[in-house]
């Protein structure tokens, strides 16, 4: 028996509930018809190639089919029998559905959409130890939204004054201190000094405040260097730790989730260089299945943006979020960090674009208020708490002043 491109075109197929479901949109090239761009897709993302094969036996039970094809919308409907992955690799499926056809000539350009996650696939995935239990289960932010906070200078503070600036954060009222994404290892800031001088300070702001404090170390690094960072952090009495998820790739991601599970400790999801592949909408792998593909290799939080009211372009932030917290086979849901370029003043816009079930991670809009970190951080927990009473922030500046003053400043949404 032949295959050749047209084989895994079929609009009469009918998903079955165990085939991986995957949605993209496409530009043919020039040359192409939409039913041989389509073909195409499905082929190089499983088992075909431009030339015609002989094949025997059930060689063709692991192909993908193209089974909806919509021009007008621009869009092609993809289902891959669960058989063609090998159960819980995600690079290996990556291979497949965000592989080779990223770049293959058939297409102008290519975006792999949203994907459709049978139980089958999901099965063998850990998904996320905590998700946002981490507000009550590791923190005390029961049903307001998780603060953190990461030090600037992103770069360039000693661990001393990185740790300072935490004491001042955390007392000012926020949950969490995180590491920025380039901060790791660096001999202005070595890790473990980072790491110790933190969590003094951490155990000092806890007793002064009464409140649990935690911070998100780090520990993005190559190969095995990650998992020694890993523990290292559950020795010192970390509960989390922070990996950047694209830079690292995913298989790294699901080494550490692997080893995060010996030590009870959650992971803070950063997602640096997904702009790569996210932001020209029209090609690339979108937002909402990076998302996915963190909530499946099992992280507890990450970015998704500030539903456009940061400094970053973002997709879709409600709609990813709201997958997040979707039932998907039994997985644990995962806490959305909203972040870049966030303030105490668009506090009120966030949580009506976002909801409460979300962490709120402020740099500059802490750092840079005019009296100081504290006072930043007293602006940001005050922006929150007087949001959930019902207060414009306007009403509730006699009560909280530096929230007033961050106003001043920066304005409101
Ligand atoms: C925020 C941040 C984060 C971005 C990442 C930064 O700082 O630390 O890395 O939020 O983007 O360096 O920009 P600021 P995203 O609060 O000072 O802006 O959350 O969209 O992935
Ligand atoms: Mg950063």
């Amino acid at each position: 028996m032949g295959i050749s491109y047209e084989d895994f075109l079929d609009r009469e197929y009918e998903p079955l509930a165990s085939d991986l479901r995957c949605r993209f949109s496409i530009e043919p090239a020039a040359d192409m018809s939409w039913a041989d761009a389509a073909g195409r897709v499905a082929s190089e993302s499983s088992n075909g190639t431009w030339a015609e094969l002989d094949v025997e036996g059930s060689v063709t039970d692991l192909s993908a089919t193209a089974y909806e094809i919509d021009e007008s919308a621009g869009i092609v409907e993809v289902a891959y029998p669960e058989a063609l992955f090998e159960p819980g690799s995600m690079p290996q499926i990556l291979s497949c559905i965000a592989g080779n056809i990223m770049g293959m000539k058939a297409v102008d350009r290519i975006r792999l959409l949203d994907c459709e996650w049978p139980a089958a696939v999901v099965d063998a995935f850990p998904g996320p130890q905590y998700g946002s239990a981490v507000k009550s289960e590791i923190l005390d932010a029961g049903d307001r939204p998780a603060l953190a906070t990461v030090p600037k200078p992103k770069v360039g503070l000693s661990s001393e004054q990185h740790a300072e600036v935490g004491y001042e954060a955390w007392v000012g009222g926020v949950d969490l201190l995180k590491d920025d994404e380039n901060l790791t290892d660096q001999s202005f800031n070595p890790f473990e000094d980072r790491l110790t001088e933190s969590l003094a300070q951490r155990d000092r702001a806890e007793s002064e405040t009464g409140e649990r404090k935690s911070y998100l170390l780090n520990v993005t690094a190559p190969g095995g260097e990650m998992l020694e960072r890993v523990d290292l952090a559950a020795e010192h009495g970390c509960e989390f730790v922070m990996v950047d998820v694209v830079t690292t790739g995913w298989a790294a991601v699901q080494q550490v989730r692997q080893r995060c599970e010996r030590h009870g400790l959650a992971i803070h999801a950063h997602r640096a260089m997904h702009a790569a592949f996210d932001r020209v909408p029209s090609h690339g792998v979108s937002m909402r299945v990076i998302a996915q593909i963190a909530r499946l290799c099992g992280v507890d939080h990450i970015h998704t943006g500030t539903a456009d009211l940061g400094k970053l372009e973002n997709e879709d932030t409600v709609g990813i979020n709201e997958w997040l917290r979707s039932d998907r086979h039994g997985l644990s849901d995962v806490l959305p960090v909203a972040s870049g370029g966030l303030h105490p003043g668009l506090v009120p816009e966030l949580l009506d674009r976002l909801g409460e079930e979300i962490m709120i991670q402020a740099g500059g809009g802490i750092h840079g208020h005019p009296d100081g970190t504290r006072a930043g951080a007293r602006a940001l927990r005050g922006a929150v708490e007087a949001t959930q009473d019902g207060r414009p922030l306007e009403a509730a500046s006699a009560e909280y002043p530096e929230l007033a003053t961050a106003v001043d400043k920066w304005g409101t949404a």
